[in-house]
């Protein structure tokens, strides 16, 4: 981690905490860059393969303790059929984050459409495939509503990123 983002990253925030879900560890290759971006902010995360299918009781659970264990927000990356972040925001009020994952069979089409075509009365904020850098960064946004070192922290995040584009020598 470079200077400045690792001093960025040791300001500590009191923002809430982010749950950070995947269908199968064959996720975290993609996964793993929401935890590595949610990191370099210092925003707390847990992070846990859980499956809608597979561990259906215990998702259910799990899903139900989140809000009082101090969580504000999941962020859920599924691939195929792709309904772990559906059924994450069926199972909380909090906001809920998906990464539609890069499917072998259809090259993620069928885990984007899974996740964005949410029907009405349960919102899902999809991302795109296996975007799930965003996917942190857009958690830092709806925390840093209600934090301002984590406001000020993104918004030189911002900063570092234009100027990067700005010096691009070719
Ligand atoms: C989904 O099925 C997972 O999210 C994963 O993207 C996909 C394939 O899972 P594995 O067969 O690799 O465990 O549940």
């Amino acid at each position: 981690m470079p200077g400045l983002t690792r001093h960025l990253a040791l300001i500590s925030t009191k923002v809430m905490k982010v749950s950070i879900l995947m269908g199968s560890k064959s996720d975290w290759d993609v996964m793993s860059a929401a935890c590595e971006t949610l990191e370099s902010f210092g925003v707390e995360y847990e992070k846990k393969v859980i499956s809608a299918h597979r561990t259906p009781q215990y998702f259910m659970e799990y899903m139900a303790g989140l809000r009082d264990r101090g969580f504000g927000i999941v962020i859920a990356g599924a691939g195929g059929a792709a309904h772990l972040p559906g059924m994450a925001a069926a199972l909380t009020t909090l906001p809920v984050i998906g990464i539609p994952i890069r499917s072998k069979a259809l090259n993620g089409m069928d885990s984007l459409l899974s996740i964005v075509q949410m029907p009405s009365g349960i919102p899902v904020a999809t991302m795109a495939i296996d975007g799930a850098k965003n996917a942190a960064l857009y958690a830092v946004a709806i925390l840093a509503l209600q934090d301002d070192a984590l406001a000020t922290k993104l918004a030189i995040f911002r900063e570092k990123q234009a100027e990067k584009v700005l010096t691009t020598e070719l």
